[in-house]
């Protein structure tokens, strides 16, 4: 995996520092199960997710999402192993949740979207591009156990 460079750290450590994880990350997850519904079968024991209002007033999607985005937060704090530290996390998704890593590059994508939509001042090119650097590497990671 390609290391990131002090520039992209500090892209990365900086916004990090001022994300709402809680906000975010049920943005991001939510995001994920509106516009891609067939998704939704990952989560069918959260409870009602038939639209979009069920969805967004599910208060086990804003939990679970809260959860995957501080996990993803882990990564900032292991920007020079990834791969390492989520390898326990990629054999679970693997074996006990069954999760098509496709959908991490997936999400990946839609947190840089949620990011930038709540740091609109701070998505300059050169951190959007850290942090697109960011999201593959941990899809990446996520997946490296798959077997
Ligand atoms: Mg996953 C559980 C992190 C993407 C589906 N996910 C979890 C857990 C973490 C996590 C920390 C809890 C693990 C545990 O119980 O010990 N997930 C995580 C990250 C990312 C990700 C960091 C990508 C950035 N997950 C992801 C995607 C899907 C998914 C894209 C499905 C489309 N995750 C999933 C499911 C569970 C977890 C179904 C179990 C949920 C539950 O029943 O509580």
């Amino acid at each position: 995996m390609a290391s990131f460079n002090a520039h992209e750290k500090e892209y990365i450590v900086d916004l990090w520092a001022k994300v709402d994880v809680a906000q975010c990350g049920a943005d991001a997850l939510s995001r994920m199960l509106i516009v891609y519904p067939w998704k939704r079968r990952y989560f069918e024991h959260f409870g009602k997710l038939c639209n979009a209002h069920d969805i967004l007033h599910n208060s086990k999607v804003q939990e679970h999402g809260k959860k995957v985005l501080a996990s993803f937060g882990e990564a900032v704090k292991h920007l020079d192993n990834i791969k390492g530290h989520f390898a326990n996390l990629s054999k679970l998704h693997c074996e006990k949740f069954h999760v098509d890593p496709e959908n991490f590059k997936l999400l990946g994508d839609i947190i840089i979207i949620v990011l930038a939509a709540h740091h609109p001042e701070d998505f300059s090119m050169e951190c959007h591009a850290a942090f697109q650097k960011l999201v593959r590497q941990v899809a990446a990671a996520l997946a490296a156990e798959y077997h």
